[in-house]
């Protein structure tokens, strides 16, 4: 099997989740019994440019639909550490009204709209229509277009040379990753900054993040990989910065047009070579172990079930739907999950089925424990919800270990 990235034979597939419906196809109420499709999914190690990759191929279009409903302004954590990335590169890079930001699927506008307070031009970019509507409405200019180097070319032959490009959660997604990189390339002003953020595949391994693999995500990163990606487009890694809480670890990685390798990434790059991250063996148990998180999670919700206990889950997330269809959770386990993004209430959780409804349905129907599918977001999750806490409900939380909380 060849490569996604860099074409060679070889590749190592480690991880089965079977045929899963797609995670983010919410079903409406009328379509509960219609047919919904299923693709599979695997996941494999590439030993030539060391990359994580699954194996299918849905359709853009298919996954990422008009109504593709996941907006980004609906967690006040990642809406803060939006907040201060954007702070912190008006402040180090000196941007003011003659600079140019351009983030690469710049979703509802939630990172660029610091820079418009700021005075700062920019320039979202982004395929969903309903977010790019709702980012212009708030005065993000933004255009609705997949990125990639026709456009780059386009938008450089307009003299629009970004000073800085930032790419956030978004090179999981791309097809032709060496095509947005070089795009990335061809769009930067000598002497600017692009940064990247992606969850860290050493987090996913070493905390079985299982469920944040799922078809809109290609790709699963780290640093070793990131090397060997930037060079192939004339392009430098310098530096990488660590968010332990965020989407469950995320790595930002600065490139330029310029050499040089801060002592932090040159301390990942050790670090990752140290514990094999570059050989197959780091992936070879992961099945066994997500298999045995599967089982333990399962049990722990079969029994309470078998006491007569309500559960239901927190976070209508992509991640949520991988989570409830490779362990099996449907209506009989959990009886509903609930959401505070309104695109996603009023419908159902692909393949399982639990009604989407609003976060308010905790404290009304006090289930007697929920399970929270956004982990990632637990601890403002459950700041949030401290009312359900204090009325007697439980939290479980499914990943490294299930584990209740009191
Ligand atoms: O790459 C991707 C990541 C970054 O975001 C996408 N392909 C899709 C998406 O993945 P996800 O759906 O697993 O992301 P989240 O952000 O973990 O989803 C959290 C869900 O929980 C959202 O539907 C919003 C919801 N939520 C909520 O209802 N109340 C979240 C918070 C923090 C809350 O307080
Ligand atoms: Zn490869």
């Amino acid at each position: 099997m060849q490569c996604r990235v860099c074409g060679e034979d070889g590749v190592l597939p480690f991880l089965d989740l079977g045929k899963t419906p797609l995670s983010d196809a919410l079903v409406k109420p009328e379509k509960l019994d219609g047919h919904e499709p299923r693709y599979a999914l695997e996941v494999a190690f590439c030993p030539s440019c060391h990359i994580v990759h699954i194996l299918e191929d849905v359709a853009q279009e298919v996954l990422f639909p008009e109504d593709y409903p996941y907006f980004s302004s609906y967690s006040d954590h990642l809406l803060a550490h939006a907040r201060s990335h954007a702070f912190g590169l008006i402040e180090s890079r000196n941007l003011g009204a003659g600079s140019l930001v351009v983030e690469l699927a710049s979703n509802d506008g939630y990172l660029l709209q610091n820079f418009v307070e700021a005075g700062v031009p920019v320039l979202g970019i982004d395929p969903a229509p309903n977010q790019v509507r709702i980012a212009n409405e708030k005065g993000v200019p933004s255009l609705c277009e997949f990125f990639g180097h026709e456009l780059a070319a386009r938008l450089a032959s307009e003299g629009r040379l970004a000073d800085v490009i930032i790419a956030n959660n978004v090179c999981a997604h791309v097809p032709d990753l060496n095509g947005f990189v070089a795009g990335m390339k061809q769009l930067l002003r000598p002497g600017g900054l692009i940064t990247v953020e992606n969850p860290y595949v050493r987090d996913l391994i070493d905390h079985r993040e299982f469920d944040t693999i799922y078809h809109e995500h290609l790709y699963y990163h780290s640093c070793t990989a990131w090397l060997t990606l930037a060079e192939r487009h004339g392009l430098h890694l310098n530096h990488v910065e660590y968010f332990p809480q965020l989407h469950g670890g995320t790595l930002r990685w600065h490139l330029s047009h310029d050499a040089g390798q801060s002592p932090e990434l040159e301390h990942y790059l050790r670090e990752e070579a140290n514990i094999g991250l570059n050989r197959f063996d780091y992936y070879a148990g992961f099945a066994r172990r997500v298999e045995a998180l599967r089982d333990q999670l399962l049990t722990l919700l079969q029994d309470l079930r078998a006491e007569g206990k309500v559960i239901a889950a927190y976070g209508a997330a992509a991640k949520g739907s991988t989570m409830l269809n490779y362990v099996g959770l449907g209506t009989d386990l959990v009886e509903f999950v609930v959401d505070r993004n309104p695109y996603k209430q009023g419908l159902h959780m692909p393949g399982t089925h639990q009604p989407i409804l609003p976060v308010e349905a905790l404290v009304e129907r006090r289930p007697d424990y929920t399970l929270i599918l956004a982990w990632n977001f637990k601890d403002e999750i459950m700041r949030q919800q401290a009312v359900y806490a204090e009325a007697g409900g439980r939290w479980i939380v499914p990943l490294p270990s299930p584990e209740v909380i009191a």
